[in-house]
């Protein structure tokens, strides 16, 4: 079987980081070259510098490792994007092209292209949110996911380039720090909670958001890309869903580790995003198409996050 040597774009971030790490793994460490904007550090195999927005030098890249796979994680999240529109457009929208024509051109075996539950807007189901439903999102980056995802079905259909994509939920996970959403306080409050520092939350006390702990991320997105492709109904996005809660939620469950842990709440512009987003998200084609299940609750996922942040 030929050996896969696969290239992550946007690979310093928070999902980035740990999955460059998983992949080497999988794949052997010399097999996944991890890119960002400016040089990674402390990497177990190769990195290199890469603006996405060039084309001619990711097709340098492709070129130079024989890649025939690409992770694209690079983009501007929720609450970023809201501060600059036309800015988050053109990086989420030109990255995604870059990587989608130098698939095609070179005849790339895989694409990955993450969405997000910021697809859906207020006219979709709040509960439950089924796989297809109408999308009106709010922000610039849910617009830009929802033009994604048609355009990665879009190229499979026209081309036969397999692209394939999932819509996380709020990712949470120890190793690294979330990239400007509307769930990294869901993330930061661990952060506070082994320091015993009392925690200021953005979005009010009862804002239920459907999130996912990141080994279930990470496993989920590796089982996606190895499930034989006859089996994928989904060539826009997949629904998928780990956990649903809301802060007050998640600080009464950091409670039952840290008994004296604060949490005090001041909603700013990222209520409006999360109040536009579904509570939890209907992930039942994931389920049967290729088998996905996650391991994590909210209770499981605190005791793990505690563990790991106490030892740092
Ligand atoms: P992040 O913001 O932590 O990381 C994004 C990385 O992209 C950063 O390291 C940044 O330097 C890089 N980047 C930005 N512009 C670039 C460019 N022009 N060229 C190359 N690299 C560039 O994001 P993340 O949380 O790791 O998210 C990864 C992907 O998963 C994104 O597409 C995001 O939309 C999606 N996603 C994330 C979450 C989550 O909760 N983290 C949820 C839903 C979807
Ligand atoms: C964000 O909050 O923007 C991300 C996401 C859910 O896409 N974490």
């Amino acid at each position: 079987m030929k050996q896969d040597n696969i290239l992550l774009v946007g690979a310093g971030g928070q999902i980035g980081s740990v999955l460059t790490e998983a992949l080497r793994t999988v794949h052997g460490a010399d097999h996944v070259i991890a890119t960002d904007l400016r040089p990674l550090e402390n990497q177990s195999g190769p990195s290199e510098v890469l603006d996405a927005l060039n084309g001619a030098a990711l097709e340098e890249l492709v070129k130079k490792w024989r890649v025939n796979q690409i992770y694209h994680l690079a983009a501007i999240l929720s609450a970023t994007g809201e501060k600059d529109p036309m800015w988050a457009w053109n990086i989420n929208m030109t990255s995604l092209f870059n990587v989608l024509e130098v698939a095609r051109q070179r005849s790339l075996n895989k694409v990955y292209y993450p969405s997000s539950i910021a697809v859906f807007g207020r006219e979709a189901a709040h509960l439950n949110t089924p796989q297809y439903e109408v999308l009106i999102p709010e922000t610039v980056y849910g617009i830009s996911k929802v033009a994604g995802e048609n355009w990665a079905n879009y190229y499979y259909r026209r081309y036969g380039l397999d692209v394939r994509s999932l819509r996380y939920p709020g990712i949470i996970g120890y190793q690294s720090l979330p990239g400007g959403g509307t769930t990294d306080y869901a993330v930061d409050i661990y952060h506070y909670a082994v320091r015993n520092q009392p925690f200021e939350c953005f979005l009010r006390a009862d804002t239920a958001l459907p999130m996912l702990y990141m080994a279930d991320a990470i496993r989920g997105t590796i089982e996606l890309m190895e499930a034989p492709a006859n089996r994928l109904s989904v060539r826009t996005s997949y629904n998928l869903a780990g956990m649903t809660f809301t802060p007050e939620e998640i600080a009464a469950s950091i409670r039952k580790e840290v008994p004296d842990f604060k949490i005090s709440y001041k909603p700013d512009f990222r209520q409006a995003i999360a109040d536009s987003w579904p509570a939890s998200i209907d992930d039942s084609a994931a389920r049967h198409d290729w088998g996905w299940k996650p391991e994590y609750d909210l209770d499981a996922m605190t005791r793990d996050m505690l563990l790991h942040l106490s030892s740092d």
